[in-house]
């Protein structure tokens, strides 16, 4: 190749169908300094997210089969401002790994990234492969709008066949990362460990009295006492709506539930619509 990805990748080729080597290479790349709060690991569990929750059961259109968001107009999506930096981070290991697809090198990478942060393990199996430029791409508006509430989670999830209790549990993806003011208009983390997968989240959408942020921004909530967490409208949702404040209460007591439920819930995720031969066992 004319530009070779950095000597650390390249240094042990890799046989196709070496996972644990792209393993080794995503780790390789998440630890930033100048990067946010030091990790890419949120952005890549995002990119992972987004890939996938194109999917609408139905017609088993979407999700990350093909990585489509390579191409407009997804790339383009407003839902997707920012991933750009998710995906460009791993060029270098496609480079060092030019056998995996870029649609199970990205739910692989949001996988990884979810256990380097101290998360569970998530089952996760290859199978995806990529389309073509052309290829159809579903409607935009496929996924959540974080300014609409309780309808609106269970009409988008529900569209992907999850529930009650796989929204609560895959929205406390949330206790990672922060809103980025330039991506999505929003701004700050939900927690004070946003590179530390746990459920912190669900503890402080309890524990804290959240009240509108005074700003010219769009809606969100802040903490009243340190204003410096963040909730969404629809993060608001999972208190008022009763259904899913109960498993609120049940992830903030027991992390291990939650670690559970959510490896079994991510993992469908990044799995639906996804044409795995019958036979397959999960890697
Ligand atoms: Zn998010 N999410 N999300 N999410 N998300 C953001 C950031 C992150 C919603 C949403 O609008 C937003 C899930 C569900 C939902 C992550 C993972 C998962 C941001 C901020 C918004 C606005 C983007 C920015 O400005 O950079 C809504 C409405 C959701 C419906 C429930 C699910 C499910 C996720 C994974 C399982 C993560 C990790 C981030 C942090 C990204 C980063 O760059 O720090």
């Amino acid at each position: 190749p004319l530009s070779g990805p950095p000597a650390l990748l390249t240094s042990k080729p890799s046989t196709p169908g070496d996972y644990a080597a792209v393993r080794q290479s995503i780790a390789g790349v998440l630890d930033n300094n100048d990067y946010d709060d030091g990790s890419y690991g949120p952005v890549l569990v995002r990119l992972a997210w987004h890939a996938s929750g194109t999917y609408a059961k139905k017609d088993g259109s979407g999700g990350s089969n093909g990585a489509t968001m390579r191409f407009a107009p997804e790339c383009e999506w407003a839902a997707n401002a920012g991933l750009a930096v998710a995906r460009k981070l791993l060029e270098p290991v496609k480079a060092a790994h030019p056998w995996i697809s870029y649609a199970d090198l990205w739910t692989l990478a949001g996988v990884v990234a979810i256990e380097e942060m101290g998360g569970p393990v998530v089952p996760w199996r290859p199978g995806r492969s990529d389309a073509p430029d052309g290829a159809k791409i579903v409607p935009d508006g496929r996924l959540p709008d974080a300014k609409q509430g309780a309808k609106h989670l269970r009409d988008i999830f529900g569209r992907m066949g999850f529930d009650d209790k796989d929204i609560v549990a895959l929205s406390g993806a949330h206790t990672l990362g922060r809103c980025h003011p330039d991506r999505s208009g929003f701004s700050g983390p939900w927690t004070n460990a946003p590179t530390t997968f746990s459920n912190l989240y669900f503890q402080e959408l309890l524990n804290n009295k959240w009240v509108p942020k005074k700003w010219d921004g769009p809606l969100q909530y802040e903490d009243a006492k340190t204003q410096s967490l963040m909730m969404l409208p629809s993060d608001m949702a999972l208190l008022s709506d009763r259904t899913f404040k109960k498993y609120v209460n049940q992830y903030a007591k027991d992390e291990e539930a939650f670690f559970k439920d959510f490896a079994v819930a991510f993992s469908k995720l990044l799995e639906l619509g996804v044409p795995f031969p019958a036979a397959a066992a999960k890697a």
